[in-house]
């Protein structure tokens, strides 16, 4: 079957299967620092894709989604094809990335008043809705609710911005339960052949989502990623500016990211993720 390419992101492909339906594939690469490593997480993509699986599958009441379905491989994700918004969905429960910056140069992120005081990371009175442009270079940039409104119309951004809210709310009390912080994260909607206000892309993953380990949390500072810690720490002790190509990450340290990956995914879901590779609608019961 001659599946046609028709985008790429730094870990996924993005394939064409017919005028309605996407195979969106997920890889083994990570990046830190925005860039992508030589060296792969063995199953990281399995990880995603079932994680994200799992997402779509609880919050189908609260939102309706692009998910057809999981193929066998656990990494590959037939979904239907979306018009997508030109606009990130960014959600954040907890001050962190640039939104604290924003806020300690502002006192505000994305027109949002904050409270005087916070600290880095600090968990917010209430989740804020915090859009972004989509770069095609570089950096998402965030953009007031009045520019994101202006991008993709009042109507489609107030929906966007109930449903973001109500997503991100649902998954970050679920996950919080289970011992992980999701502190923040990205949602790609699009509308579908009927308009309804669809929800695209991967949904609640680490590579989307800001997550922490819950049991270390403590606000005044950066916190330890769930996932990316020990590739992070590494790649500080070398020296290297930041730039490609990343360098090689020891096998110890794939094996232990590796463990995270799992770990989390086993935490989230319940699952055992030899469950998920032996057959991956497992996560969708
Ligand atoms: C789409 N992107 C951005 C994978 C992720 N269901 C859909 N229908 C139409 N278009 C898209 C989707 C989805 N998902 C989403 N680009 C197209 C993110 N991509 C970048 C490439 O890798």
């Amino acid at each position: 079957m001659p599946e046609v390419h028709v985008g790429s992101g730094k870990v996924r492909e993005l394939y064409a299967l017919d005028d309605e339906r996407l195979l969106l594939v997920a890889s083994d690469r990570i990046s830190t620092f925005d860039v992508v490593l030589p060296t792969e997480i063995p199953d990281k993509g399995r990880v995603l894709t079932g994680l994200s699986g799992f997402w779509f599958a609880r919050t189908r009441e609260i939102c309706p989604n692009h998910l057809l379905a999981l193929r066998p491989d656990g990494r590959s994700t037939e979904c239907r094809r979306l018009e997508m918004l030109a606009i990130e969905c960014v959600v954040r429960g907890y001050l962190s990335g640039s939104g604290w910056k924003d806020y300690r140069a502002t006192g505000t992120v994305c027109g949002h008043e904050l409270p005087d005081g916070l600290v880095e990371s600090a968990r917010l009175p209430e989740p804020i809705f915090t859009p972004a442009t989509k770069a095609t270079s570089g950096h998402d940039e965030n953009i007031t609710r009045e520019q994101a409104a202006e991008l993709v119309g009042p109507e489609l951004f107030a929906e966007a911005e109930r449903l973001s809210l109500a997503l991100y709310s649902f998954a970050a009390e679920y996950a919080l339960e289970r011992g992980i912080i999701i502190a923040d994260t990205k949602f790609e909607f699009g509308v579908d052949a009927e308009g309804r206000l669809t929800l695209g892309d991967e949904a609640l993953t680490p590579d989307s989502s800001r997550v922490w380990p819950a049991d270390e949390y403590e606000p005044g500072g950066a916190q330890p990623s769930f996932d990316k810690q020990f590739v992070r720490d590494y790649c500080e002790t070398l020296g290297w500016d930041k730039t490609e190509p990343g360098p090689e990450i020891p096998s110890d340290l794939v094996a232990g990211t590796r463990a995270r990956y799992v770990e989390a995914f086993e935490q989230l879901t319940g699952s055992p993720f030899a469950a998920y590779v032996a057959d991956p609608a497992v996560v969708l019961a």
